[in-house]
């Protein structure tokens, strides 16, 4: 068994950086990497266990069903890598399939991916296992030296593309083009677009799961800003934008207020949104076409439900 942990941590105070920008800014807007705190990453599971959000069930259930021809059209790997892996749960499929010597798991929450990553080596002793706890968006070059040479795979499941515009997906896709290097591979799961009632009852679960999640931001600005947030006057607000093909996410201000944050003061007006996220849809020729873009060829595609896999190399 092999198991290396190396953290990235960011150069500068990225939350605080990033949400006094943001607050500064309008429309108000924070980046919704920073849900994902601990409490967020349990209320985003909780998500995923609401029968409105059949995203992350729909790609399992395809991933279990499609395996070996997904395995067949993939080949043989010698190192996969997964930005944003969180539990490494998902990878787990994959490796029982490829059988490959080496797996870089990466994500920002640095602490839960290295517990996770040493838990997987524990179940896989001929794997050689590095986490990287690192903000991939920003650093991922500093990944590359700790990529074992051959042939790689880059895992990016679970439509966590779906929250980058269409020009910052084409950035992204485009360094992980040059991270997988000659012989790379790339495998994506994308939510693609359906009924608006469906995408709109999916951010909308009767539980009030997600309204929690997007809330639960506001609590950890209180926390960790030294914020002073009163999540009891703001609305979770979701809706789908067929103009835009997107689902945004809003936390909508029920009165007039102040609030502050790390020091800093800021004014809501009554009804002014703070915009928390993005989730594009696509058609499976439009992600295609974006991939095409960062310098990916579709080789493979499979779709259930309403979501996709796509296979680029
Ligand atoms: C993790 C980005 C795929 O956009 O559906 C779920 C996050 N936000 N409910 C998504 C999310 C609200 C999710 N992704």
């Amino acid at each position: 068994m092999s198991f290396t942990f190396k953290n990235f941590p960011a150069a500068h105070d990225d939350l605080r950086v990033d949400v006094l920008s943001g607050l500064a800014a309008s429309p108000k807007s924070i980046p919704p990497k920073y849900f994902y705190d601990e409490q967020g990453c349990r209320l985003f599971e909780s998500i995923c266990a609401q029968p409105e959000y059949a995203l992350s069930r729909t790609e399992q259930a395809l991933m279990a069903a499609r395996l070996p021809d997904i395995a067949a059209a993939i080949g043989p790997v010698d190192c996969i890598v997964e930005p944003g892996a969180g539990d490494c749960i998902k990878v787990r499929r994959l490796l029982d399939a490829l059988h490959p010597a080496n797996l870089v798991v990466l994500d920002i929450a640095s602490a839960p991916l290295a517990a996770a990553a040493e838990a997987l080596s524990r179940d896989y002793p001929a794997l050689a296992v590095t986490a990287l706890g690192m903000d991939f968006v920003h650093d991922i070059e500093a990944a590359a030296p700790c990529l074992p040479p051959g042939r790689r795979l880059i895992y990016y499941p679970g439509s966590s593309i779906g929250n980058f515009p269409p020009d910052a997906a084409t950035a992204l896709l485009a360094r992980f083009r040059h991270l997988a290097g000659t012989e790379g591979q790339l495998l994506i799961g994308f939510d693609l677009k359906k009924d608006p009632q469906r995408l709109h009852a999916a951010y909308n679960d009767a539980a009030g799961v997600t309204a929690a999640f997007n809330l639960n931001l506001l609590e950890r600005l209180n926390h960790e800003l030294d914020a002073d947030f009163d999540p009891a006057r703001f609305r979770h607000y979701a809706f789908y934008n067929p103009t835009a093909g997107r689902i945004e996410m809003h936390l909508v201000s029920l009165a007039e207020q102040d609030v502050n944050v790390a020091g800093q003061r800021f004014h809501f007006s009554l009804g002014e949104t703070l915009h928390t996220e993005h989730s594009f849809k696509f058609r499976s020729d439009e992600f295609s076409a974006i991939a095409k873009s960062a310098g990916w060829p579709l080789k493979a595609e499979w779709e259930q439900d309403g979501f996709a896999v796509q296979l680029y190399g």
